[in-house]
């Protein structure tokens, strides 16, 4: 059961009910691919970082360790150790983005394992169930994203078929649901609105998916190489169409930027592996925009990544420490500066829901955009 408490313009403050537990929205699921957050991430650092959701793989399990072994073990959440909310991606767009040759028919998509090579089919039907054995929160619908660069010709054929896909999963997901050997036989089902940047197909796909009583809907196939404004184009044109009701999700996005721009348009939730993947790389998130401890400026430097940052990372080291155990690949430093960014976006979200709370939504993205492209330090 999804509910909005507040509404300022557009944007929305919400909270979703689940059987483990409610989320607060707009929300940032942090990414844990492979049932882990890259960069050390321990189940007892989420509570320090402001995590309310976690969101893992189909694909990544199925292959390794195999969802049926995560089911035997009693399910995701006993596995990693984590009792709040999960949402799995369906795998689709990770067998497009990561699988080899891979072939696409009528019934799901026939591909080759990047692991070891081996075949491996996987449609809608084959989706669901995996992701009712690692009985997460939420399960994503499979669906096709089409390559940015496709035809109007191949997308309009392409959505068609995720449209039947989407009929396909919420069909096997009511029967698993209704098993008895089912984990978590709440589970949710989110579909997924495509069409690349053509505003007609998009709008046609979201009214028509829309019929479906479905827990939630995604917009996918945006941030894959298009420019911002088509994505808040798309934005633009697409949320208006599906039930306000329903939690609304905007798949892989993005910059804290473009957060705040979708949450204007009426975003609920997000995910994307920017704050892990850019500490990895010593790139960490500020009110004054990005710096990167690899920069000799920082050696001497004894300040927190963020003066009055309440951080693991921020409550106790300083940048010139951090950037010496990045420059000396300590696994710490890594993991210092994953934390802090997921901890960044995390609070920006409980900011961004204060002020929705508070009706000044449009002031406090105003500053905070401003605050991030001023460039100082
Ligand atoms: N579909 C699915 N997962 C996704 C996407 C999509 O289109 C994207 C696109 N940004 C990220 N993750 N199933
Ligand atoms: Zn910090």
């Amino acid at each position: 059961m999804y509910e909005i408490i507040r509404r300022d313009g557009l944007a929305k403050r919400g909270r979703l009910h689940t059987v483990h537990g409610v989320v607060e929205t707009p929300v940032f699921m942090n990414v844990g691919t492979a049932a882990a957050i890259k960069g050390a991430v321990a189940t007892t650092d989420l509570q320090e970082i402001k995590t309310q959701v976690q969101l893992s793989n189909t694909y990544h399990l199925h292959v390794r360790p195999g969802d049926e072994v995560v089911n035997k073990l009693g399910g995701l959440h006993k596995f990693m150790v984590w009792d709040k909310p999960i949402l799995t991606d369906s795998g689709g767009f990770q067998v497009f983005s990561l699988a080899g040759l891979r072939k696409i028919k009528e019934e799901g998509v026939y591909f080759n394992s990047h692991i070891d090579g081996r075949k491996i089919f996987m449609g809608p039907e084959e989706s669901m169930r995996i992701q009712s054995n690692l009985a997460s929160t939420i399960a994503m619908a499979f669906d096709e994203c089409p390559s940015s660069v496709a035809s109007r010709e191949y997308i309009e054929a392409s959505v068609e078929r995720t449209t039947r896909w989407l009929v396909r999963c919420q069909e096997e997901m009511k029967r698993l649901n209704s098993l008895p050997e089912t984990i978590n036989r709440q589970q949710m089902l989110f579909g997924i609105n495509q069409g690349g940047i053509l505003e007609d197909i998009r709008v046609d796909h979201a009214k028509e998916i829309s019929k479906l009583d479905l827990d939630g809907y995604a917009v996918g196939g945006l941030a894959v190489g298009e420019s911002h404004e088509d994505m808040y184009r798309i934005l633009d044109a697409v949320v208006p169409h599906l039930p306000v009701n329903k939690p609304t999700y905007l798949m892989g996005v993005g910059t804290p930027i473009n957060i705040l721009e979708a949450v204007d348009r009426g975003v609920d939730f997000f995910d994307c592996v920017y704050p892990s993947r850019n500490g990895r790389h010593g790139h960490v998130y500020t009110n004054h925009g990005k710096l990167n401890l690899f920069n000799a400026k920082f050696e001497l430097d004894t300040r927190p990544i963020e003066e009055g940052c309440q951080c693991p990372a921020c409550r106790t080291y300083s940048r010139a420490y951090i950037r010496h155990l990045l420059k000396a690949k300590e696994m710490l430093g890594m993991r210092l500066a994953v934390l802090h960014n997921l901890y960044f976006y995390n609070n920006m979200m409980e900011e961004i829901r204060e002020a929705i709370e508070n009706g000044n939504y449009a002031e406090y993205k105003a500053k905070k955009i401003a605050d991030m492209t001023e460039k100082t330090c």
